[in-house]
């Protein structure tokens, strides 16, 4: 039988991405909790490049980052797929989703994190980016149609943390007046039953954040 195993953080929505996936699939697996201020030596010589959590090892074979993981879970195992069938269309899904990890999440970042000046500033730049996401998800219930796919499962990010994180830094980003078809998937994708069963729960992940915020706080 395969072995599968997940280096992860539960709060990471990196990791929970392979997790999604791997519970899409119907993949057991199991989960190794990382701590990333003292990192396994086991991690350190899976991901020697990047260091970083989610690494799956599939029968002794570690895979690296997250997106790559996707489509590794997606190639190897049956299942609903998380990628289109067609070339055009996963072409399309690939740069989305690798719109998120470039554009999307480090502009979100830095509004949620800069102050004064800087932060508004931030905040319109995230705004126009995710306007960008607006008009693509316009019609659609996910980026992947009907069903959640490559690009949903990659923006948990976004979908989930990202209003949390939000709240808690107390910006407003995402309205019904500035972008209210990416809202309207931020609804449908936590309503979404497999969504919610597969990210963490939403008090923890609070106060998880929540200290987070208060240590970058004290640290101004
Ligand atoms: N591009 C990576 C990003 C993964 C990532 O940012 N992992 C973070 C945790 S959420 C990490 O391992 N940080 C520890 C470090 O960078 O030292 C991916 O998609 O897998």
């Amino acid at each position: 039988m395969a072995e599968v195993k997940l280096f992860g953080v539960w709060a990471s929505p990196f990791s929970r991405r392979i997790e999604m996936a791997l519970k899409l699939k119907g993949v057991k697996y199991e989960f190794i909790e990382e701590d990333l201020k003292k990192k396994s030596p086991l991690l350190l010589k899976y991901n020697p490049v990047h260091k970083q959590i989610p690494v799956l090892v599939h029968n002794g074979k570690p895979i690296a980052e997250s997106l790559v993981i996707l489509e590794y879970i997606d190639e190897t195992w049956e299942g609903p797929a998380i990628l289109p069938k067609d070339p055009y269309e996963r072409a399309q899904a690939r740069f989305w989703a690798k719109f998120l990890d470039e554009k999307c999440i480090p502009a979100m970042w830095k509004a949620c994190w800069s102050t004064g000046d800087e932060r508004e500033k931030a905040r319109e730049e995230v705004i126009e980016i995710l306007g960008i996401l607006d008009n693509e998800i316009k019609g659609k219930k996910f980026f992947g149609g009907d069903n959640i796919g490559l690009v949903d499962i990659a923006g948990n990010l976004i979908g989930y943390w990202f209003g949390i994180i939000t709240e808690l830094a107390g910006l407003e980003i995402v309205t019904e007046d500035k972008l209210p078809n990416f809202r309207k998937w931020i609804n449908e994708y936590n309503n979404c039953s497999f969504v919610k069963e597969n990210l963490p729960p939403k008090d923890k992940l609070i106060v998880f954040l929540k200290a987070r915020f208060e240590a970058f706080n004290t640290s101004k």
